[in-house]
């Protein structure tokens, strides 16, 4: 008898009608960074078509709830973009990437059809099978009938969904784990974003152990959604027992054209100083989110050194100190591994801090956390960070055990192991949160009783730059060795390396952003003025190979 066609299926005629309502705007995509991220107004048919891979998903996870965000994060706000979670609170397993991008890239209704049944038959997913879908979305405006695409392609594969409505891209993440172990042995939280609120309060209060967080920190939103959803959580937090003073700037949502415009983690990282308005008073802490508020920058304007910034690598130093250190004091060092993962933004003087100092392994892998995060998870207490302040710490299920059954042999160890259980539950285990890591770092600084001063001098960093570079075809740039050197264009990464070699102590590499449509380039050296040189130098040299002109 013949097999029956595997390009033919029960949601045919459904994905036929509804994407007619969702034509895709012919041009070639790719699953970035962070998913598929642009100009909004090419995304209505890109969404339907994530919208199908979602449902395959599902059904191919044993009907798992799988999550998709709607966010561009810190890009502008015409931007919009996708991205799917999945079932653990995870980014999309990369090789279902390529699906994504094989059907976004579909070029008719009919050959999206084929496309979604052949990987159907291709991974023996049952159509007819349960699925689940569950999505948020930025305060973009755009995100209103992104959602509506979506929601089209959920109804066509006939898989029923649930609106978070808007969310910071933790919260929906922290939601796909929640819903996917409701009910089981080990829970992660309540299926609500106030679930979340309160899941962070109490351990908040746990972690500090009687300790007040001191003095006033001010947080600029970015004028995106981490600004309501932070002053929501505060409403959670005892603050007569933990002392978290808090004054939120940059949350106007409802002028969309100011998100991350000025102001945010990006803006702070890549200008190297404070947003303009309002200016910080000297000596504030103040620290910056991003536009859907999973990463986090730290800074204050000191009278003697001007603006002084703590980024993403010094929260990895800053964590991986204190995490050490208790889990010395748990006595769990012997049973316990404990491991660092950087990108090649990391700057050197952090990573000789975490080797020479710490003593920890670090491994460095290509920009994106969705890379970053499976490394860390070979460790039993993996910390992630990229330098923009994008990371978390990962804490294995038998470092979760130890700290809860191992016997302590002294109060101090009991002490020491009660913070580290209550640390795997104040740090978002799903994916970098600025909400989340910000309340790590204020409960770090309460136990050492530190203030950002103390914290700068643990060690210093290089000078370095970070430039956005606009090229014709920035996908003509193509990497090797964790993105640190160019394959292409030819001759590019010479010309790079005899500009390096003019600096003592020096380094720089480009790459394209899988994020804008632009290429990134980093240098580090010795002093300023040769970071500034190097860079510019680097910059030039992408410009040339990059405008076709060389
Ligand atoms: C996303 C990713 C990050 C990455 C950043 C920049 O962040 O989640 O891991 O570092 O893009 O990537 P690229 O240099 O490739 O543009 P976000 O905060 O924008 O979602």
């Amino acid at each position: 008898m013949a097999s029956a066609d595997p390009t033919t299926g029960p949601h045919d005629a459904a994905i036929l009608a509804a994407s007619a309502k969702h034509p895709i705007v012919p041009q070639v995509y790719k699953y970035g960074t962070a998913g598929f991220r642009m100009n909004a107004d090419l995304l209505d048919g890109v969404t339907f078509r994530v919208g199908l891979l979602a449902s395959l998903r599902s059904r191919r996870k044993s009907s798992a709830a799988i999550g998709i965000m709607i966010t561009a994060s810190h890009n502008p706000a015409i931007d919009n973009g996708v991205k799917i979670v999945d079932p653990f609170g995870e980014m999309l397993e990369q090789e279902w990437e390529q699906y994504a991008t094989a059907l976004v890239n579909a070029k008719s209704d009919e050959e999206l059809v084929k496309i979604y049944n052949q990987l159907a038959a291709d991974h023996k997913i049952n159509l007819n099978a349960k699925a689940k879908v569950i999505y948020g979305r930025d305060t973009r405006p755009s995100g209103h009938k992104l959602v509506a695409a979506l929601v089209d392609a959920l109804e066509a594969t006939n898989t029923p969904h649930v609106d978070y409505k808007i969310l910071t891209t933790p919260q929906l993440h922290y939601l796909v784990r929640a819903t996917n172990t409701e009910g089981k042995p080990i829970t992660y939280g309540k299926v609500s974003e106030v679930g979340y609120y309160e899941k962070l309060a109490t351990a908040l209060v746990r972690t500090l152990q009687g300790k007040k967080i001191q003095g006033t920190l001010q947080v600029d939103c970015a004028n995106g959604v981490g600004g309501p959803k932070l002053a929501e959580f505060l409403k959670h937090v005892p603050k007569d027992k933990v002392g978290l003073d808090v004054k939120i700037v940059n949350d106007d949502v409802l002028r969309p054209e100011v998100l991350n415009l000025d102001c945010g983690a990006d803006f702070v990282k890549t200008k190297q100083r404070a947003p303009p308005n309002p200016q910080p008073e000297p000596g504030l802490r103040c620290c910056s989110l991003d536009g859907d508020a999973d990463r986090l920058m730290y800074y204050w304007t000191d009278p003697e050194k001007g603006f002084v910034m703590l980024d993403g690598d010094r929260i990895s130093s800053l964590a991986a100190s204190f995490i050490t250190e208790l889990v010395d004091r748990a006595g769990l060092r012997k049973v316990l591994n404990i491991g660092v993962v950087q990108t090649a933004y990391a700057n050197g003087g952090s990573t000789r801090f975490i080797t020479g100092r710490l003593n920890l392994p670090v491994i460095c892998t290509p920009t994106g956390v969705k890379h970053l995060h499976h490394v860390a998870q070979q460790f039993d207490i993996g910390i992630y960070f990229e330098a923009n302040g994008h990371g978390t710490v990962l804490f294995s299920m038998d470092a979760v055990k130890a700290f809860k059954e191992y016997p302590p042999q002294s109060p101090a160890q009991k002490d020491a192991m009660d913070i580290l259980a209550a640390l795997a539950d104040l740090i978002n285990q799903t994916v970098g949160d600025a909400i989340s890591d910000m309340l790590l770092v204020e409960v770090i600084l309460a136990h050492k009783n530190w203030t950002l001063r103390d914290w700068a001098t643990t060690y210093s960093d290089l000078p370095n730059r970070l430039v956005r570079v606009e090229v014709l075809d920035k996908d003509m740039f193509q990497t090797t060795d964790a993105e640190r050197r160019l394959t292409h264009p030819e001759g590019a990464q010479d010309e790079i390396d005899n500009a390096v070699k003019k600096y003592g102590a020096a380094r720089a590499f480009a790459r394209a952003s899988g994020t804008e449509n632009a290429c990134r380039v980093y240098a580090e050296a010795a002093s300023r003025s040769e970071v500034q040189e190097l860079a510019d130098r680097v910059v030039r040299i992408i410009e040339r190979y990059g405008n076709n002109s060389k």
